[in-house]
């Protein structure tokens, strides 16, 4: 396969429900839709759903619009590849940029799908053909708007909920909602609000421990791995690490430490789906249950993820919910919805199993730009 023109569009979706994490609070999402042309005129689809801001990782909605077109694009127009791992090779000598590299990933592997004529998810060997769906809460402005969003979702069906916590915002919330919801599965994502030398945020951490929580996310930062082997030493709750497991090396390290029970895999934080499955391979001979998180993906995102997701080691429910969680519209059809709890993984089509609406794109974008050898 030889991509022979690669176009980027910014796109933005209004969010229904602003959501707001220990970091910052949002009211929209700008991803970077990837559309790239091979030789004989495919079109393979990817989306780059990177933050905005750097606050969840260093990249951000400019670092990667940047890095696509300076560098990812320029190293792999014209160069032929056989398989989307030959591709990824061509791109090596880049450091990180991981959020960038998922988008054209994507696209890759949407390509070769469509020339071997199967979905993503046979492709990496993915066995479910539901996954089972959790929702992420964003912090409320109070207890009640924060239960209010907990029933809703219950209501719809989701199977498992999370709630976005920080020092300040943790036993007070849990403990409603666990003493609203009994029976319901729960847990907390601090996206790394927390010090692991502060006595107070490790009493506060201890104080959840009795909470009948799934897990606690990522409550340090995101190099302090030694600081969550020690709270996964001193807790009975297990600890999932995120923003930490930044590659298969990382998750190697963060398992020999005792730092992980749990490992979040995203693709766009692996920076694909090679190393994402790379990362599950590895948790399931290692005995870790991992599950599949989001970053707020559009259709062509979640469809990655669920297809991620369909591999066997996947046994905790995702965040991948349906798109209308997030947003009125979704860019592809069908749309991912979720129903009594579970999404179907998309295998309408060969590659990512969706069809990509292209003038949602073009009625949404705030930029475009198109990039040939
Ligand atoms: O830490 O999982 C996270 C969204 C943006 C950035 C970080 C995270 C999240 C979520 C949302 O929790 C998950 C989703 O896509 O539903
Ligand atoms: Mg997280």
């Amino acid at each position: 396969i030889t991509i022979t023109e690669i176009e980027l569009s910014l796109v933005r979706l209004d969010l229904i429900h602003e959501f707001e994490t220990s970091s910052h609070r949002k009211s929209h999402l700008d991803h970077i839709v990837v559309r790239a042309t091979a030789s004989d005129g495919t079109v393979g689809w990817g989306e780059c759903a990177s933050p905005s801001d750097p606050y969840y990782c260093s990249e951000s909605t400019e670092s990667c619009w940047y890095v696509l077109g300076e560098h990812l694009a320029p190293m792999l127009l014209g160069r032929p590849w056989e398989h989307p791992d030959d591709a990824a090779a061509l791109t090596t000598r880049l450091s990180g940029n991981h959020f960038a590299r998922a988008g054209l990933d994507m696209a890759c592997w949407d390509l070769y799908g469509q020339a071997r004529g199967e979905t993503l998810a046979t492709l990496v060997g993915g066995t479910a053909e539901r996954i089972s769906a959790g929702v992420s809460l964003g912090i409320e402005p109070t207890v009640d708007a924060l239960l209010d969003q907990v029933a809703r979702h219950v209501g719809d069906g989701y199977r498992r909920i999370k709630l976005k916590c920080r020092p300040g915002w943790d036993l007070e919330p849990v403990r409603a909602v666990r003493a609203a919801f009994p029976g319901i599965a729960l847990q907390v994502d601090a996206n790394t609000g927390y010090r692991a030398d502060s006595a107070e945020h490790l009493a506060a951490l201890t104080a959840l421990d009795d909470q009948g929580l799934l897990m606690i996310e990522q409550p340090f930062a995101e190099d302090d791995l030694l600081g969550h082997a020690g709270l996964a030493a001193r807790l009975d709750t297990p600890v999932c690490l995120d923003e930490s497991i930044t590659s298969p090396a990382v998750l190697a390290t963060a398992l020999h430490l005792g730092a992980a029970d749990i490992v979040n895999i995203k693709v766009s934080r692996l920076g694909g789906i090679g190393p994402s499955v790379a990362v599950h391979d590895v948790c399931r001979e290692a005995g870790i249950p991992v599950w599949c998180g989001g970053m707020h993906e559009f259709g062509i995102g979640r469809a990655a993820n669920l297809a991620v997701a369909s591999l066997p080691g996947f046994t905790l429910p995702s965040d991948v919910s349906g798109s209308d969680k997030y947003y009125r519209q979704d860019i592809v059809t069908p749309p991912i919805r979720a129903t009594e709890g579970l999404v179907p993984v998309p295998d309408a089509r060969p590659g990512l199993g969706v069809h990509v609406d292209e003038s949602l794109i073009r009625a949404n974008r705030l930029r475009h730009a198109v990039l040939k050898e």
